[in-house]
């Protein structure tokens, strides 16, 4: 095995060896500002937490599939590979002769890791279009559940607009104002999907700001934007952004500011929210004194900025977070129609963009020749549920739901299969999730570590670390492909996903093993898939080196395309031959279809609702459960990086000093956080850093579920996973997104026992022998 190898992983690409205290990780050479959550790999090949054989669940092994609940804690039973595939290729063909593909969901949420070929989405969603012709698939993300669906009805592409309408090299040259709602911090640009060998975004903003340009971050927590850039921070309260970006464009309407011409070309509708924002619906006219009760925010603040984004280059940008919560589709809709009065829209670097600078492959130029993928093959199922739906699935099979205004039915679902996903991480309500786990008949997770999701299974299936299989790095928005070179053979029996499905294929028969694998081993996946990049290059007339030459040196470089606004420069060039994809063709400040579908909890133009779950005198906080700082989501939450944010071992709950006199809480202590739904321990550390009024979980600590010692609880998680305390609904029924950003809670000082943290214990094992649960 080599000394040291080059990879990549969504936190960035690097370096990795074998070091005197677990694996040396270096960054990649050029990379100007590498993430801290690369050292989380450090020890993770040895982890205790790791799955090294196929398991199988005793109680599933012993009554055979069925729906029962499935807690975490019981014991699993370490079989063969020949037997789990025997197993699972059982499982398979029964589900498949009684319910067909309607009965297996195949949606399998998830990062997973950075490599392009063992990308287990891409692995298991090629397995089930193999195995059952098709599965019931998730539609949209965690991410941006509401902005996703929403943005093409209204202006274009989503991906076009969060990734190729505004970039940071235009931004650089030509921004004076960014107004950012939810913020740009580089603890999250610190990820991009595939991975990047340059974390740019920080050294952009200081280049900004040395010119003179000015930072606005509304947010109800300072750090969403670097103080060394002189960000001027308004604490607005969670959920009321709608409400502040209205008074914004009132105020413009009011002093005649607005650009007429640009609305009058490019935009239908404004009169219709013109009657709105004047109007008497929703607490009469959207002043700046109105939006102040509801935003904390000052009126004149609201009004100077209003003037401020006429009068300046400017460029109004919205996070996921905003619409990751109730009537999520509003904020981000309203920021679009204030840009289009604004009038921007479509200059260099100015007008609205979306999720800027919320991962490190927006706003970078496209990569101009494909990168590795590997086909998925054709889902023949047409049943689809919205991404976060999934326990309202599980739960009310038949049951009507309506997505993107057509009416359809939730699947009865028999065979649940997850691999590179961590559902009881990134789902809301966990104890309503294990419900909804225990409705089906057979729970598959492909897993690398024990997670709650691998403990709540009925078979794992013991997957490799990225460092244990050759792959490639990349994404279409960094001009660098990385060989993720092997750097040491997988540990235990541990195999990729693709030689687990594999091997599940080859046990289902000779057929499905062959359209599954297409007689390739993963090398020769790897030489097939690289020979489109290699073309491309080789006909660009560039430097096109060979498969061996590629990985050998560890990377290439690839070319950009030229960095320009995309769609929207275009459309305000020539808006009549390059009108936008929308019903209309032209920005859809009111749409008719959404209108048409008749939801009032999105009607077809940006409205302000509140929360109806704010603030009561039993749940007084807001909770802002977000992406952590420490790690990508919940990987790796045991390394370094992550263990060394924790407080007594559990995730931290950030409290204003106000709050935490009243509460009578110290740094260090420990805290209860509670609600209808659920109770967990956390942390505490005092800060400036939050509004008075917001405690601030991260998400992403490994869900441990104990009994409550106060017999309280449903759930009670001693490690604080923020998802114990979340709602589980949608951002409205248009688009049913997911709304895990904001909940409320009560928090009192913790002066019970602290149970000790299980969360990265592997669960009880018996001997494949013994039927009986043994008691030791
Ligand atoms: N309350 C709340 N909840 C949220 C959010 C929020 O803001 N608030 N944010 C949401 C968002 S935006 C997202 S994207 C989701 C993220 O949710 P997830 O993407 O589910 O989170 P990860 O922890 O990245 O889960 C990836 C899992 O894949 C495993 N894995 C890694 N590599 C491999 C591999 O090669 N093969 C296999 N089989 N497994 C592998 C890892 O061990 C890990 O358990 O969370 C969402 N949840
Ligand atoms: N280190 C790290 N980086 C990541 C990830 C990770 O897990 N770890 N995950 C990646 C993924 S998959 C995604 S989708 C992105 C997520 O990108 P985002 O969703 O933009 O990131 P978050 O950190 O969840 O939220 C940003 C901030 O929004 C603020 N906020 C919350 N509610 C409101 C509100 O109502 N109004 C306003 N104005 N602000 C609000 C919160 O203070 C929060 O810190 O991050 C990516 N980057
Ligand atoms: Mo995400």
């Amino acid at each position: 095995m080599p000394d040291s190898v080059v990879h990549s992983s969504h936190w960035g690409a690097f370096r990795a060896g074998r070091g005197t205290d677990g694996l040396d990780i270096q960054p990649h050479e050029g990379d100007r500002a590498p993430s801290p959550i690369l050292q989380n790999m450090r020890h993770a090949l040895d982890h205790p937490a790791r799955v090294l054989r196929p398991s199988v669940r005793e109680s599933w092994l012993r009554r055979g599939p069925g729906p029962r609940p499935r807690p975490i804690g019981e014991p699993f039973v370490e079989v063969s590979w020949d037997r789990v595939a025997e197993l699972l290729a059982n499982e398979v063909r029964r589900v498949r002769e009684a319910h067909g593909p309607e009965g297996v969901y195949g949606g399998s949420y998830g990062w997973a890791s950075a490599g392009r070929f063992h990308h287990s989405q891409s692995q298991i969603h090629r397995f089930l279009n193999t195995a059952f012709g098709g599965y019931v698939s998730g539609v949209s993300s965690y991410s941006a559940g509401a902005a996703a669906p929403l943005l093409p009805r209204l202006i274009g592409s989503f991906a076009e607009i969060s990734r190729n309408t505004v970039s940071w090299k235009q931004v650089v040259a030509e921004t004076e104002l960014i107004v950012s709602f939810g913020g740009m911090p580089p603890r999250n640009s610190a990820i991009g999907n595939g991975g990047v060998s340059d974390h740019i975004e920080h050294d952009c903003m200081r280049r900004i700001a040395a010119r003179g340009g000015a930072f606005h971050l509304f947010s109800p927590i300072s750090d969403d934007m670097p103080e060394d850039i002189g960000t001027v921070w308004h604490a607005i309260t969670p959920g009321t952004d709608t409400a502040l970006i209205l008074a914004m464009a009132y105020v413009l309407q009011d002093e005649g500011l607005e650009d007429t011409a640009f609305l009058e070309t490019y935009c239908v509708g404004y009169g219709r929210f013109l009657d709105y924002l004047l109007g008497d619906a929703d607490g009469g006219p959207k002043t700046p004194a109105w939006a102040e009760r509801i935003t904390g925010i000052k009126a004149q603040t609201i009004a100077q900025l209003a003037r401020d984004l006429v009068r300046k280059r400017s460029l109004i940008s919205v996070a996921h977070a905003v619409q990751r919560a109730e009537y999520g589709e509003q904020p981000v809709w309203a920021a679009m129609t204030l840009a289009a009065m604004v009038g921007q829209i479509g200059l260099p670097g100015r007008g609205f963009t979306y999720a800027f600078g919320s991962l490190a492959h927006t706003g970078r130029q496209k990569v101009a020749v494909p990168i590795p993928v590997l086909p998925q093959g054709t889902n023949r199922c047409q049943a689809f549920i919205p991404v976060a739906a999934i326990s309202d699935m599980l739960l009310n099979p038949g049951a009507p739901f309506s997505f993107m205004g057509v009416q359809h039915a939730y699947p009865d679902i028999h065979l649940l299969w997850w691999a590179g996903g961590n559902p009881f991480h990134h789902h809301q309500d966990l104890h309503r999730l294990a419900q909804a786990i225990g409705r089906v008949d057979t729970f598959v997770v492909q897993e690398q570590v024990w997670t709650a999701t691998a403990k709540s299974a009925d078979i794992v299936l013991p997957i490799s670390f990225s460092l244990e299989r050759s792959d490639f790095g990349g994404t279409r928005n960094d001009p660098r492909l990385f060989a993720m070179q092997k750097l040491c053979p997988p540990k235990g029996d541990v195999r990729s996903d693709y030689d687990a499905l594999s091997a599940v294929a080859a046990a289902l028969g000779p057929a499905e093993h062959a359209d599954f694998t297409q007689g390739r081993s993963a090398e020769d996946w790897l030489r097939h898939l690289y020979e489109p990049t290699r073309a491309s290059l080789e006909a660009m007339g560039l430097d096109a080196p060979d498969f061996d030459a590629f990985w050998e040196k560890g990377w290439i470089d690839l070319p950009c395309r030229d960095d320009t606004g995309g769609f929207l420069q275009e459309f305000r060039d020539n808006p009549e031959g390059r009108p936008l994809g929308t019903p209309s063709g032209k920005i859809e400040i009111f749409s008719q279809e959404i209108a048409g579908y008749g939801y009032d909890d999105a009607p077809g133009l940006p409205v302000w609702r509140p929360h109806k779950r704010g603030p009561t005198p039993d749940e007084p906080f807001i909770l802002i459960a977000n992406a952590p700082s420490t790690r990508l989501h919940s990987q790796l939450d045991f390394g370094a990086t992550s263990a060394a944010h924790k407080v007594q071992g559990r995730e931290k709950v950030r409290v204003n000093p106000a709050d935490a006199a009243a509460l009578g809480l110290q740094d260090g202590d420990i805290a209860r956080m509670e609600n209808d739904r659920g109770a967990c321990l956390a942390g505490v550390q005092i800060t400036e850093h939050v509004r008075a009024g917001v405690v601030h979980l991260q998400t992403g600590a490994w869900f441990d579920p104990h009994d409550d010692p106060e017999g309280l609880a449903p759930v009670f998680c001693v490690h604080g996973n923020a998802n114990v305390l979340t709602h589980d609904k949608g951002t409205s029924q248009l688009t049913h997104g997911c709304t895990g950003q904001i909940g409320r809670v009560a928090l009192r000082k913790w002066t019970g026992p602290v149970p000790p943290i299980r969360a990265f214990d592997p669960p009880p094992f018996l001997s494949s022998s013994s039927t009986e649960p043994s008691h030791d």
